[in-house]
């Protein structure tokens, strides 16, 4: 082999990944901090009234920034530290460090725009943020700054590979750089819409350059990117589940072809469903959204591949480490390592998390969830638990790789990860039963006539649940940042630092299936094609009948 690309270094990658990465967690603790106060809401109690943040004016506020600190922020930083870093390890090539600073100190300020805006209570937007609401073209440009600097991020992944497909002709993308290319194609076609809705619609409409616009359009475009970003946030979790996880528990992945499989799946199916999100709303023909509903069932299928393959990999680490029996394999996993614990209930609670996706997928029983509390009782299970907790526990051992330091205390971090486990399950069991008795979601619910009248009556049950897991939720976060602030301050230096827990592949194979999913320039051309099929007809005749509506802003 002839290596002419510059080698993976070490040390600038570290403090590059590194600086994502503690961004992502500074974004993590002020959005965190809010969500207590939603869950004390949705528990019946006000607190809002009490000011325990100063900065924070209204209900709606506050939700506004948890979301998009959680939601958009945390993840966006931490996902492209990580699939940055990843790859160019596994390749062992060096990344432009020069493009990928900047790119760094474009998310930074998109970062720091946003949240500006926020604070200064011109964008209660939420984040999903579509018209009639109008906010600040500062919220705008900021997440159009974010959405552009994960580009760069992607590009720079993709040109990596490329480079490395060069210098090794005929062999096929290593297995973690493979999932981590899917995930940023996918990330690529899925962020079309929310860049059409904000450089076309949004940004010129906050400037004052448009009257109004089209509230369905916008809507539209943003649940073409709004879909998918869920599964942004997903597979980073499941290139740790596939790629890592196996090494950690002593077991192998069980097998290379449906892992590349489960990524091509996700870079078909994950964006040409997002009418899911639109089943209520008028304009859109049922036949479509119908559509939508069956490609929602489509994207459910590499899911329950993966918790099949997953499965298998832990049964063959279990067994290696001596468990017998039929379950007995579960025990002997190795629970009392935090960042293995953790990612094994992140899966526990993605089984059920995923159930009730696949409620909210189906036509007909999504007409009587949509708009309840069942919906944050699902995008807690998924993105606050599967996903959260999987990054949460990756971070133990992580943040000792980066940083040089040893973990400041295993028995916190266990802690934090039994505690988030403990919580969500409290959490979002209180707001799917809430959701069940058509409670709304975003609703100001603790200051409101029917909750003060009683009209809640029958709910207190669930109402305590989600109370009692925000109050527990609230305690795992301060454990969280006591381990990372104890790493980073007082961690012992060059002690037992882990290295990266690359799997040892050995199914990898040069030639057959996976030699044909490594063409991924046909994958991404079959993927942009099938969006356009379920996307265009109904973009067509939305904006045939274009309506240019003003904005509102009712705060
Ligand atoms: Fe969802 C709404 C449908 C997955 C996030 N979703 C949302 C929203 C968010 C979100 C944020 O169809 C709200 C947006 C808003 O504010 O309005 N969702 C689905 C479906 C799936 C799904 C079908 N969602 C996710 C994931 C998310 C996420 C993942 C974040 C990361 N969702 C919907 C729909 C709506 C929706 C409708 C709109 C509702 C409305 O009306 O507004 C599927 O992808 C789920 C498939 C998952 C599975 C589970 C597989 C299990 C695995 C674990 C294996 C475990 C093992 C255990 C092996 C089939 C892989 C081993 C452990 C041992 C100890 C041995
Ligand atoms: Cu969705």
């Amino acid at each position: 082999m002839s290596r002419k690309s510059k080698v993976f270094t070490g040390l600038p990658e570290k403090k590059l990944a590194l600086a994502f990465i503690l961004t992502a967690f500074a974004a993590l603790f002020l959005g965190s901090n809010l969500g207590p106060f939603q869950a004390f809401n949705y528990a019946g109690l006000n607190i809002y009234h009490l000011k325990f943040m100063p900065f924070v004016n209204s209900y709606y506020q506050g939700l506004t920034l948890h979301g998009v600190l959680n939601a958009l922020v945390f993840t966006t930083f931490f996902i492209s530290g990580l699939l940055w870093y990843l790859p160019a390890k596994e390749m062992n090539i060096r990344p432009n460090m020069t493009f990928s600073w900047i790119s760094y100190f474009v998310m930074l300020l998109g970062l720091v725009m946003a949240a500006v805006a926020i604070l200064a209570n011109t964008s209660n937007v939420m984040y999903t943020f579509y018209a009639p609401l109008k906010g600040h073209w500062g919220f705008y440009l900021g997440l159009a700054l974010v959405v552009v600097a994960s580009l760069m991020v992607a590009f720079e992944v993709v040109r990596m590979r490329q480079v490395w497909k060069k210098e090794n002709p005929g062999k096929v993308t290593p297995i973690v750089t493979f999932m981590s290319v899917m995930l940023w194609l996918m990330w690529a076609i899925a962020s079309v819409g929310i860049v059409v809705e904000v450089v076309v619609f949004l940004i010129p409409w906050s400037f004052g350059l448009l009257d109004g616009v089209d509230p369905q359009i916008t809507k539209s475009l943003f649940w073409w990117t709004g879909h998918p970003i869920v599964y942004f946030w997903l597979l980073p979790a499941y290139v740790s589940w596939y790629g890592l996880m196996p090494k950690q528990v002593k077991g192998e992945l069980a097998s290379d072809s449906l892992t590349r499989l489960v990524f091509v799946l996700f870079l078909l199916f994950s964006t040409p469903v997002g009418f899911h999100h639109q089943f209520t709303d008028p304009g859109i023909p049922a036949g479509w959204k119908m559509l939508h509903s069956m490609m929602t069932m489509f994207v459910g299928v590499p899911s329950l591949i993966t918790a099949f393959t997953i499965g298998a990999s832990l049964e063959l680490g279990g067994r290696a480490l001596g468990g017998k029996g039929v379950l007995g394999w579960i025990k002997k996993l190795p629970w009392n390592d935090p960042s293995v614990a953790g990612q094994l209930m992140a899966m526990l609670l993605f089984i059920p998390a995923g159930a009730g996706g696949i409620v909210l997928g189906s036509f007909n029983l999504n007409i009587m969830l949509h708009n309840t509390a069942w919906i944050p009782g699902h995008f807690h299970i998924t993105v606050g638990g599967a996903v959260t907790l999987t990054f949460i526990a990756m971070t133990f051992w992580l943040l000792p790789h980066l940083t040089n330091r040893k973990l400041f205390s295993k028995r916190l971090a266990l802690g934090t990860v039994w505690s988030w486990f403990i919580g969500m399950i409290f959490f979002s069991t209180g707001m799917h039963w809430e959701g069940l008795l058509l409670i709304p979601r975003r609703a100001h619910i603790s200051n409101m006539a029917e909750n003060l009248q009683g009209v809640y009556a029958g709910a207190e049950f669930p109402m305590m649940l989600t109370g009692i897991g925000g109050g527990i939720l609230w305690l795992s976060i301060a454990l969280f940042f006591t381990v990372i602030l104890g790493t980073i301050f007082l961690g012992k230096k060059d002690v037992d630092v882990p290295e990266v827990p690359f799997v040892d592949n050995k199914w990898a194979s040069d030639t057959g299936l996976a030699a044909a999913m490594d063409k991924i320039w046909a994958w991404f051309a079959v993927a942009a094609l099938l969006v356009a099929v379920v996307y265009a007809p109904t973009l067509y005749e939305l904006f045939s009948t274009y309506v240019s509506i003003p904005g509102q802003t009712p705060w």
